[in-house]
């Protein structure tokens, strides 16, 4: 029943053209939490010609370890924020099209070909890509709450939460994922338009990209934890 109402809610449809990316959002040294703004449109300025420049901030996200990073989706369709190795992001417009890692991320949250075994997690995100330890892991624990409160139709049952982004191997495969959806009446499933991520993995650079629209890939800077809030 979850994973049903979950698929209903995050059923999508995937356009793809080549988009730029820009920043947006705040970051500074050491932040604890930061605001994300997830920007963009489709751009159909005449016949023969679509483009899509759907992006995440062109600067690194810097977040101090254990700090929250909410992302705001503030375009027409959903998206998804998935850790991945650098050598895992599409660089060329065949393998923005031709995604193998999109659409075993995307077929996990029930994107474009139904749920994957086990079904869309109950928190909205992938562990390592996989339907795992939402509820097991006690840096998970906390309610997604900006999420809730953004979401028109969240399905009996979801306990939507903040996602962990803990990565153990440190970008070097598969990381932690989740999925956000759109405001836009037209193209939404009433799902959350804002969703916030715990980055409890060690400092580094972690690189991640959208499975639905692969050009759309940023940076996370995780520096070292900073005393007091
Ligand atoms: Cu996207």
């Amino acid at each position: 029943m979850r994973a049903r109402a979950l698929t209903a809610i995050f059923g999508l449809v995937v356009l793809a053209t080549v988009g730029v990316a820009s920043a947006s959002g705040a970051a500074s040294e050491g932040p604890h939490t930061v605001s994300v703004n997830i920007l963009g449109a489709d751009h159909f300025p005449h016949p023969g010609l679509l483009t899509n420049d759907f992006h995440f901030p062109e600067d690194a996200i810097v977040v101090a370890r254990g700090g929250r990073i909410t992302f705001h989706n503030k375009t027409n369709d959903a998206h998804t924020i998935a850790l991945v190795a650098k050598a895992d992001l599409p660089t060329t417009p065949a393998q923005l099209f031709n995604c193998p890692l999109c659409d075993t991320i995307n077929g996990v949250f029930g994107i474009g070909g139904g749920p994957g075994p086990g079904g869309p997690p109950a928190g909205a995100q992938l562990d390592n890509g996989k339907v795992t330890d939402d509820h097991a892991q006690a840096d998970a624990d906390a309610p997604d709450t900006g999420a809730i409160a953004s979401a028109k139709h969240l399905p009996p049952g979801l306990s939507l939460l903040i996602a962990d982004f803990d990565t153990p191997s440190h970008g070097s495969t598969v990381g932690d994922a989740t999925l956000i959806d759109t405001a836009d009446p037209t193209n939404g499933h009433g799902g959350p338009t804002q969703r916030t991520i715990s980055m409890t993995a060690v400092p580094g650079l972690y690189h991640f990209y959208c499975t639905i629209h692969p050009w759309m890939q940023g940076t996370i800077r995780v520096v070292g934890e900073r005393g007091g809030d």
